[in-house]
């Protein structure tokens, strides 16, 4: 046996069963070593959309999705994926070829240090010297990888180690203990909300990572408080829950801001700053919070609980429940927010305008998709408005990244999605831009059999930064483009090719792309006016309840 058959033999003790990446001279030695393995090889286009794929399947999986590439080049194109994973706190193993120990002290053709390179974008990492190492390091990228809160780690594996032989056998995987918060934190939590008149929840990933949204909604029905959840936490409640008053995290005033500003107790659950600066919520640092997590609070000013409850989430929702002294009615302006939130949802059900508004876009993929089906946004101006519009019933079925936000997941995501959920239909939601930038592992999609869809908002141009120029500067510079025939671009790849021509085109378009056993492009022209449009009503508005 050599050192890469046995790192084969220890991802398989792992329990991995894909691994996404791109060959290269200084991995052939791992390469071989997985012809004889359990576990599927996925070769992709890019390693960006490798690591993208291992991303999402992290994220969807609780188990470290693991991604491959050579040395120099690879690795740097694989970069991008691993830190969106690591800032997104999706557990990710990302596994690089590197030059042989012989040649890493002169200056040497491909060679980069890859260990400094990822040392940032992972939270630990480390290279393969001797190949009795192994399973130790295997084991250790595994279970930190995993562990709250999760992200990338990284294994470099010399060529000249990978060869060497190797003894050993992979190590136990040690069950870990759940942490439970302390009595002292959850009596303090539960005499603030007890005393509290307008307390609001707000969610966040962690809660879904903790599969805390049962306990969660029985929390929040019992105690009559209205929940708020960030863009990584949709579904935690249910979106036709009574009390849920859906997505917050824009970088502007929305109608969820009035409930903050009328709070006396903000109650954070998995909640990460990450994605949503308390800042935007909480700007003087006045409002009391409770912090319910997995890990400690984070430093700032503005979040500074004033009890930490700090174990298993749903540990902590129950004891705080059991504690809680609380007969109170949901707050009535919590009702009439829910009304006034559903109400400009509701006002595009019918819009036939085209280009087609970026509202009705969502709420027509929202008709056709069922509460099992996922949708993993892009980045860009579609990715706010789904997460202001796309409302789900369970977690993980809108996948949103907004702790790195790296424009190019969503196609290796979807891919990713459909792997890990061979029963339910995925829709990718991107740009025109982000469509540009991994469009290529829609052949890698074909090619290993995951069909799904892909919506694409076409408005010519990175609408978002458009968006955000004429906000601050009153016009526009550098963002537009054209576009590549898309229909055509689909077909020429052997997938199905749409083009939305009218309002009324899209659901059936979108029913007949989602009954295709290849992967299917709908080019949607959108109407991207409603943008600032957005931005001024928002500026106007007047928290009148
Ligand atoms: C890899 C990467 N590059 C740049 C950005 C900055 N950025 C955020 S959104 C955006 C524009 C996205 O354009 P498009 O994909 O067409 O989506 P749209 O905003 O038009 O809906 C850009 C450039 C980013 N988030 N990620
Ligand atoms: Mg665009």
């Amino acid at each position: 046996m050599n050192t890469a058959e046995l790192l084969v033999q220890c991802l398989e003790n792992e329990g991995v069963d894909y691994i996404f990446g791109l060959p290269g001279e200084e991995n052939l030695h791992v390469l071989e070593a997985l012809k004889q393995s359990s576990i599927q090889f996925i070769t992709t286009r890019h390693e960006q959309g490798a690591a993208f794929m291992a991303d999402v399947y992290g994220r969807l999986t609780g188990k470290a999705g693991v991604c491959l590439s050579t040395l120099g080049p690879g690795a740097t194109n694989l970069m991008t994926g691993v830190a969106d994973a690591n800032l997104d706190r999706a557990p990710l193993v990302a596994i690089t070829g590197q030059v042989g120990t012989d040649r890493m002290h002169i200056e040497s053709h491909q060679y980069l240090d890859l260990v400094a390179m990822f040392a940032p974008v992972t939270k630990w990492n480390a290279q393969i010297v001797r190949p009795s190492n192994t399973t130790e390091i295997v084991r250790k990228a595994f279970k930190i990888s995993q562990a709250e809160k999760p992200g990338a780690v990284h294994i470099d594996l010399p060529e000249n180690i990978a060869a060497m032989v190797a003894t050993g056998k992979p190590l136990t995987i040690d069950g870990q203990e759940k942490s439970y918060a302390s009595f002292h934190s959850i009596e303090k939590a539960a005499e603030a909300i007890s005393q509290a008149k307008n307390p609001l929840i707000l969610v966040g990933n962690g809660a879904i990572r903790a599969h805390a949204s049962a306990t969660l909604t029985e929390f929040a029905t019992q105690l009559n408080i209205p929940v708020a959840n960030t863009f990584m936490g949709k579904g935690v409640i249910p979106y036709i829950h009574p009390l849920a008053l859906w997505a917050v995290g824009l970088q502007q005033r929305d109608y969820i801001s009035c409930g903050f500003d009328r709070a006396d107790l903000v109650i954070c659950v998995g909640y990460d700053l990450i994605e949503y600066s308390p800042k935007k919520w909480n700007p003087d640092g006045a409002v009391p919070i409770i912090h319910i997590g997995m890990t400690p609070a984070e430093v700032d000013s503005s979040y500074i609980p004033i009890a930490e409850v700090v174990g298993d989430i749903s540990d902590s929702l129950s004891e705080i429940l059991a504690r809680c002294d609380r007969t109170h009615q949901p707050a009535p302006y919590a009702l009439e927010l829910r009304n006034e939130i559903r109400a400009d949802y509701m006002q595009y059900a019918n819009d036939d305008a085209f280009p087609i508004k970026p509202q009705k876009i969502v709420y027509d993929l929202r008709q056709v998709m069922g509460a099992d089906d996922i949708v993993i946004s892009d980045v860009g101006a579609h990715k706010m408005w789904m997460a202001r519009h796309y409302h789900c019933e369970r977690p993980n079925t809108c996948i949103i990244s907004n702790g790195f936000a790296a424009m190019g997941i969503a196609i290796p995501g979807a891919l990713a999605a459909k792997l890990v959920h061979r029963d339910r239909r995925v829709v990718a939601v991107t740009g025109d831009g982000g469509f540009m930038m991994n469009c290529q592992e829609l052949e890698t999609a074909l090619r290993v059999g995951t069909p799904f869809v892909t919506l694409i908002f076409n408005d010519g141009g990175y609408g978002l930064i458009e968006w955000k120029q004429q906000n601050q500067f009153g016009s526009s510079c550098f963002v537009k483009f054209t576009n590549p025939d898309f229909v055509k671009l689909a077909e020429s790849m052997g997938l199905k090719g749409y083009r939305v021509e009218s309002c009324a085109d899209l659901i059936p378009t979108l029913r007949e792309a989602l009954e295709q056993d290849v992967p299917a492009v709908i080019d949607c022209p959108v109407d991207y006016q409603e943008n600032l449009r957005f931005s001024r009503r928002a500026g106007d508005l007047n928290c009148i309840i």
